[in-house]
């Protein structure tokens, strides 16, 4: 392993090889290369939706979007919601990878049709059922432009916020000053832009409450609140007093309050739904009945 600590700049060999032990937290299951590293089928449940996740901004894009279907009465959104614990590679089951040839959460599998439907990337995720329920994505053209571009706008930006600013700012074993100079200030630019837009109008496409909001709010809303890397006195973020109203407002809706806590394993354990089977597990969960183990990620 390389000595991080050491004085001497770190010259790229000529050809990069894969040193595990140098992966720092994440060692176990970042590698250079894809596909299934065991085989292990998925499990499948009663429900039209099959959703295979871990409830990170990412994870709870989608159940807060099953949720907010749920909540019109679509009762097609109907779903099983599967823990899915990356921490432990369950994401490289076969059974994982041919639903997500990528390895990563979420993952959904529409059962409603003959043949199922595997559906990968939350923003693809959000738009099939978008689409397939004829919500939350508006139909004029204009007003559909606009709610895509600030999907796509999410889906582009959080890398820089996550794998760029949060990694080197809070998991990576130094402290690279150049690095966390640079997200830094790539994250306080999307904020920028965000806030910007959200002085403009109530939701981040326009008049209505859209999936760019529900794909938005879990990464830009958190970090408007200072919970995304213990970095909000860090970033300044309390500046950014549009997107804090926003964030704000998006956090009471029951559909929202509900889909965060579905799959999560971390935070107190009342707002964490390991799995999620039927709409009475929001109430009959106890304590009890969850399982503190399941939560190490
Ligand atoms: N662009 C993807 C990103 C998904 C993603 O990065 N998922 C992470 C958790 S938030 C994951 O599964 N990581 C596991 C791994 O990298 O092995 C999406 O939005 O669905």
């Amino acid at each position: 392993m390389t000595d991080t600590t050491a004085t001497t700049p770190y010259v790229p060999p000529k050809v990069w090889t894969w040193d595990q032990a140098s992966g720092g937290r994440f060692a176990n299951i970042n590698r250079p290369i894809a596909g299934a590293t065991h085989d292990k089928d998925l499990p499948r449940g009663k429900h039209p939706m099959q959703l295979y996740s871990l409830g990170t901004p990412n994870g709870v894009k989608v159940t807060i979007m099953l949720e907010e279907l749920l909540a019109l009465g679509h009762t097609g959104a109907e779903y099983d919601a599967w823990l899915i614990r990356i921490i432990e590679g369950e994401q490289f089951s076969s059974g994982f990878v041919g639903v997500n040839p990528n390895s990563k959460i979420p993952a959904l599998l529409d059962c409603s049709v003959s043949e199922p439907v595997r559906v990968f990337e939350s923003g693809a995720i959000l738009m099939y059922l978008a689409e397939k329920f004829g919500v939350f994505l508006p139909t004029e053209p204009a007003q559909r432009a606009e709610c895509l571009s600030w999907l796509f706008w999410q889906m582009g930006s959080a890398p820089f916020l996550g794998g760029g600013f949060g990694h080197f700012y809070a998991y990576a074993p130094t402290k690279i000053e150049y690095a966390i100079n640079r997200f830094a200030m790539e994250v306080k630019r999307q904020m920028d832009v965000l806030n910007r837009r959200l002085a403009e109008s109530p939701y981040v496409a326009g008049e209505e409450y859209t999936v760019a909001d529900i794909a938005i709010w879990p990464w830009y809303g958190a970090t408007a609140k200072g919970l995304t890397y213990e970095a909000g006195e860090f970033l300044n973020v309390a500046e950014y007093t549009h997107v804090i109203r926003w964030a704000d407002e998006i956090a009471k809706r029951p559909a929202v309050q509900r889909g965060r806590m579905v799959n999560r394993v971390v935070g107190p354990l009342d707002q964490q739904l390991h799995e999620r089977h039927d709409a009475g597990d929001f109430d009959t969960r106890t304590q009890d009945k969850l399982d503190p183990a399941a939560g190490a990620v």
